[in-house]
């Protein structure tokens, strides 16, 4: 039986509601998204010719950190190695790496340096369970590895993770797809393999008790994995297609990406309004869930500036509104087609996100709350009953233009 997170890792992962997802690796240099290998058909003969090109100048972690902060997010998720299997830190366990780059060096270390100066936001690692660059995981027969020597490769990197970099906030694995080997003859083959999950989560929940192990499985959580993460939809909603799993009791995450891809995407234009990642941000908290939003960092090591402009403002609201968001759970008043809840204890927090008219009507305002206030300037709204159910009217003045936040207490 797999070990689970300790219970103040579980609440504080709850607590902190929003965090920074980052993809970031060699792809960023092809600048069309964290797959082209895959779907440009790149040789990894080819795909290597990336390392003496990766070189981003500008990259400053303390800048980085400061945007999250500055945005309101808590924890950074960092791919660590996506599936191309290129690792962007100081590995003991292989050459292909970001210190064998002209770049030289470390860009997690430093990281986990600048989060170290302060105290408001954690580092955590993505971590890719596919890898289409390493021999044993993809050119089986004729590297003549085995199965478990790509077994210790990513069992030995986690255990690097959970040990070189401090305290971490969680272990975030993707790519548990059946996997399809390279033969001989470049053709794929259903290869089977067992990622030995109950020992990976142990060694997790071991080294690091208060961090926190999400598998993007869209399955229903196994033993050892402490939170359900749902990937571009709110828990519940299924426009990506492969939502369909039922919603667990543990506490959830929702990422998704800030435009249309996870890896920086020149093309990608689509970025998120504020105002629309506020009420995802709200949505997610509503029903028990952090949100983690991504970027796609550029290969010179630039968060792009329009997303980093999108996050900043996200902050601006959470400077003066952050009290509806952290350290809240699940809303206990239903949603409407305008409004969602978050609740801590008995206050309860009713997130205005549209307004048709001037007044909103509450049909299950819970029981002891007989005082209502705009959260962002202590205006007191009056609630009125009508026809069963609680009515509050907001004066314009007093709208917040993303969300304007009253608390019932
Ligand atoms: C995965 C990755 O492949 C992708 O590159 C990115 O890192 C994202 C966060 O996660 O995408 C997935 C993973 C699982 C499914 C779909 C997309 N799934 O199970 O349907």
């Amino acid at each position: 039986m797999a070990k689970q997170a300790s219970q103040h890792g579980l609440d504080h992962f709850q607590d902190i509601r929003f965090g920074m997802f980052i993809h970031w690796g060699l792809y960023s240099i092809i600048a069309k998204q964290e797959w082209v290998m895959h779907t440009d058909r790149i040789p990894v003969s080819e795909y290597e010719k990336l390392v003496p090109q990766f070189n981003p100048v500008k990259f400053n972690a303390d800048e980085w950190v400061s945007i999250a902060a500055d945005a309101g997010q808590k924890y950074m998720v960092i791919t660590s190695r996506h599936h191309d299997g290129f690792s962007m830190y100081n590995t003991a366990l292989s050459d292909y790496k970001v210190t064998n780059t002209p770049f030289k060096r470390d860009p997690i270390q430093e990281l986990a340096d600048a989060i170290a100066k302060r105290n408001d936001v954690q580092l955590g690692f993505y971590s890719s369970l596919l890898d289409w660059h390493h021999p044993a995981y993809r050119f089986r027969k004729e590297s003549g590895l085995a199965w478990a020597d790509y077994l210790a490769f990513l069992h030995g990197q986690v255990r690097e993770l959970c040990t070189n970099f401090g305290d971490i906030a969680c272990v975030w694995f993707d790519g548990d797809w059946p996997r399809h080997a390279i033969d001989e003859s470049n053709a794929y083959f259903e290869a089977g393999g067992s990622f030995e999950y109950d020992q990976l989560y142990d060694l997790i929940h071991t080294l690091q008790p208060n961090a926190v192990v999400i598998n993007n499985r869209h399955e229903d959580p196994l033993p050892g994995e402490d939170i359900q993460g749902f990937e571009q939809d709110l828990p519940g909603v299924n426009t990506a297609g492969f939502n369909t799993t039922t919603i667990s009791p543990l506490p959830l995450e929702v990422c998704m990406t800030i435009n249309d891809h996870w890896g920086y995407s020149a093309a990608d234009a689509n970025t998120k309004s504020t105002r629309h990642l506020v009420h995802l941000l709200v949505r997610s908290a509503s029903v028990g869930a952090n949100y983690l939003l991504n970027v796609g960092p550029t290969a010179l090591g630039e968060i792009v500036p329009t997303h980093a402009a999108r996050l900043r403002g996200v902050g601006e609201w959470l400077k003066v509104n952050g009290e509806s968001v952290y350290g809240t759970r699940a809303g206990a008043i239903a949603p409407t087609e305008h409004t969602v809840s978050t609740r801590k204890d008995d206050t309860h927090y009713l997130h205005v996100l549209n307004y048709t008219s001037d007044c909103v009507s509450v049909a299950d305002m819970p029981s002891g709350v007989t005082q209502a206030r705009v959260l962002h300037n202590g205006a007191p709204l009056s609630l009125e009953q009508k026809d069963g159910k609680t009515v509050l009217c907001i004066p314009e003045a007093h709208r917040d233009a993303f969300d304007t936040v009253v608390v019932l207490s």
